[in-house]
């Protein structure tokens, strides 16, 4: 196993946002990302990459990422349009079951995400800390304990699947759905939306309590159905 980064070397926390898709013009989950390359927080830095919203591709950019940057900590972030909170996702599934196309016309049914893998893995983010850092900040924050079937579960799931298969001393990661932009729920009666400025401070709050909390709290986040 390699070592575990020295006491005194820089921490590199590496944050991916995805591409727009279905007929969107942006993502915010690019806008906020892209708006923290660069944040130093303690000796942590962070590093924002854009992934495509299409399955194989979107692990593949995450790899190589990771490849390049030797991160400590890891959060995949994407867009939740229709959700009215940051939602701290639990669980990542070996499932892709796309109920529309991806950026590349691409729409997998019923396909495992790594054939013969474990069925799921959890995310290793201190979640309900999270959560609750979110909600005392006045974030409407919860945990979530799907992550859908789309690209972003896909991502999230290859992202744990690397970390339990290459382990990497102290790697940690995890994936956050965020809402809609107050532009794109115009489009779009009632849905609910999140200014970016918002969203940008949930991940700082996200990213220095991952970087602060090693293990979680015992607080719910469950739901009953
Ligand atoms: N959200 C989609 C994929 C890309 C994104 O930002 C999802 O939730 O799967």
């Amino acid at each position: 196993m390699p070592k575990a980064a020295s006491p005194s070397s820089p921490v590199r926390v590496l944050l991916t946002g995805f591409d727009p898709f279905e007929q969107e013009a942006v993502n915010p989950s690019w806008e906020a990302v892209r708006a923290l390359d660069g944040w130093k927080v303690g000796r942590a830095v962070v590093h924002a990459r854009k992934v495509p919203c299409v399955f194989g591709d979107a692990i593949d950019t995450l790899v190589h990422a990771m490849d390049e940057l030797k991160p400590s900590l890891v959060l995949c972030i994407g867009q939740a349009g229709g959700r009215a909170e940051i939602a701290i996702e639990r669980i990542a599934i070996n499932i892709d079951d796309a109920r529309v196309a991806d950026n590349a016309g691409r729409r997998p049914i019923d396909l495992p995400v790594v054939p013969g893998a474990p069925a799921a893995y959890f995310s290793t983010l201190p979640i309900k800390a999270i959560a609750r850092e979110l909600r005392a900040a006045g974030v409407p924050a919860s945990v979530s304990n799907s992550a859908g079937t789309f690209v972003c579960n896909h991502i999230f799931y290859g992202l744990m699947y690397l970390i339990a298969t290459r382990p990497v001393a102290g790697l940690r990661g995890g994936f956050i759905h965020i809402p809609y932009l107050p532009g794109q729920a115009a489009r779009f009666a009632g849905a609910p939306s999140m200014s970016l400025d918002t969203m940008v401070q949930a991940l700082r709050i996200a990213v220095a309590t991952a970087l602060k909390v090693k293990q979680d709290i015992a607080e719910t986040g469950g739901q009953l159905y």
